[in-house]
């Protein structure tokens, strides 16, 4: 999606219409019931069935933000409290969490800490101060368990921008990219093995606390997997949409985001490079030059493409299948005409480390060991995720950690899983401090890769009161088992 201010003024212009639509009772939110009733809501997000037309012979109907996806573009200002009505059209309860915000639990979207959900059929009114600035995005945030029209799996996404109080901004043009795949579909074919993270050496520990796993189910193959058959960038299938058009010498900003229910995406444009600036929308100690980018579930990049290399290219995910079935976008040079160009780069591993700086983090004032373990199909069929041999329990909704306002709190996490896992922590951002045995500070992330049989560490510091989840972002994942919450003393 291509961002000029007219059209952001007439998404708001339009949206604010919308805010005023007659025929609904409003199921205020405590916190706004208080407050003046006739303020304007400075957004409005509308959830309701509608089609998207990914290719003119492919056009699926799935649950939308605004009737279309991605959902709009939504640029706030740090710090400006912000009055957001949500409107729920659909028949079952729904929730919007502000992904990479740091507000308060009853406001970011997610049960577990105690957001109320949008009734089906009704809507919400929520108020928050949006921060820290930069790339966020917002997503629904329920169970879909053995449902796949419910959840990250249907087209509840749109990427969102906290506008700093001052903007750097070295760049001619800022292109927002929304990775997503569509049409999902369970099979029994295990994961698919990837091997792209640094430093990529399994921990003979951990296969064998993994082998273990295995043995215990007594030979039960593993459980379900989700395939997809089409593929997306900002809804559109690879040659479907408009290119985006760039000039020679240009500096593009990129702001990707992989907007998957539960996949890894990559991404390479043939012929460049991309300057990383921004992981996650926090600014890179080191922005370093990468020939392409590797992107877990939910998290984002920031890179800028020096465009030196007139022609016609596909921007694409590296896997050619998906690529076949639509997951990448045509870049054209002005002047420049023909079918796009792709070459398959050279593997290359993605080592957050490279954007970090040498030297210690803080020294924790408490360290946490997670083990994370996969019982094969234990579920009705799924497999069923442990962290230190407890899988969440939605009934029970107990917190297992207690945190203290102001402490640092470091997180060790032990994959004994083939899978890698997209970590991530609610309401707070966290440091990388150690992956696969080796330092690195100042990479500042909400969202982390954790490789199969893999360590990771990262540090949090308790600064934002109230229950915290935490989740594995893939939603095979988190929907059994791998989730777990923080709460305050
Ligand atoms: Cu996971």
């Amino acid at each position: 999606m291509r961002i000029d201010r007219r059209h952001l003024l007439e998404m708001i212009g339009v949206t604010a219409v919308m805010a005023g639509s007659p025929g609904r009772v409003p199921v205020l939110a405590e916190e706004s019931a208080a407050s003046a009733p006739a303020e304007p809501a400075d957004y409005t997000i509308r959830i309701g069935t509608g089609l998207v037309e990914l290719a003119p012979d492919h056009i699926v109907s799935t649950t939308l933000y605004n009737g279309q996806f991605p959902g709009p573009l939504i640029r706030f200002k740090e710090g400006q409290r912000t009055v957001v009505d949500i409107y729920n059209d659909t028949d079952v309860p729904e929730l919007v969490h502000w992904h990479g915000q740091m507000i308060p639990s009853d406001v970011d979207g997610a049960a577990e800490e105690g957001s109320p959900f949008v009734p089906a059929r009704s809507m919400r009114r929520i108020a928050f101060v949006p921060k820290p600035s930069g790339f966020r995005f917002y997503h629904t945030h329920v169970v879909a368990g053995a449902d796949l029209n419910r959840g990250t799996y249907t087209g509840q996404a749109g990427p969102l921008y906290i506008e700093p109080k001052n903007n750097p901004g070295a760049y001619d043009q800022e292109v927002f990219l929304v990775m997503k795949e569509f049409e999902p579909a369970f099979s029994r074919g295990g994961d698919m093995a990837m091997d792209m993270l640094a430093p990529g050496v399994p921990i003979k520990e951990l296969e064998e606390t993994g082998a273990r796993a295995d043995e215990e189910a007594k030979g039960t193959p593993k459980g379900y997997e989700v395939g997809y058959a089409l593929f997306s960038i900002n809804g559109r299938m690879l040659g479907a949409g408009e290119p985006i058009r760039v000039k020679e010498g240009e500096r593009v900003l990129f702001h990707v985001l992989n907007a998957s229910a539960t996949e890894i995406r990559s991404l390479a444009l043939p012929g460049h490079v991309f300057r990383v600036v921004s992981l996650d929308g926090n600014p890179v100690p080191t922005p370093a030059d990468v020939p392409l980018l590797w992107l877990g579930t939910a998290e984002r990049v920031s890179a800028i493409v020096e465009m030196n290399h007139p022609g016609v290219f596909a921007l694409g995910d590296l896997s050619d299948d998906d690529r076949a079935h639509g997951m990448g976008i045509v870049v054209e040079y002005s002047g420049r005409s023909g079918k796009p160009r792709w070459v398959s780069p050279k593997p290359f591993r993605w080592d957050y480390a490279r954007f970090g700086e040498p030297g210690a983090t803080a020294e924790p004032d408490e360290t946490i060991d997670i083990t994370i373990v996969k019982h094969n199909a234990a579920a009705n069929g799924f497999n069923l995720w442990t962290l230190n041999g407890e899988a969440f329990s939605m009934d029970k909704m107990r917190p297992l950690y207690k945190i203290q306002e102001g402490r640092r709190y470091r997180l060790k996490f032990r994959n004994a899983s083939d899978d890698i896992h997209p970590l991530h922590l609610h309401r707070h951002s966290f440091e990388l401090v150690r992956l696969g045995g080796k330092p690195t500070a100042g990479v500042i992330k909400d969202v982390v890769m954790l490789g199969g049989f893999q360590e990771i560490e990262f540090d949090f510091v308790a600064d934002n009161p109230g229950r915290t989840l935490f989740h594995c972002h893939q939603q095979l994942h988190m929907d059994f088992g791998f989730m777990a919450l923080f709460d305050y003393v």
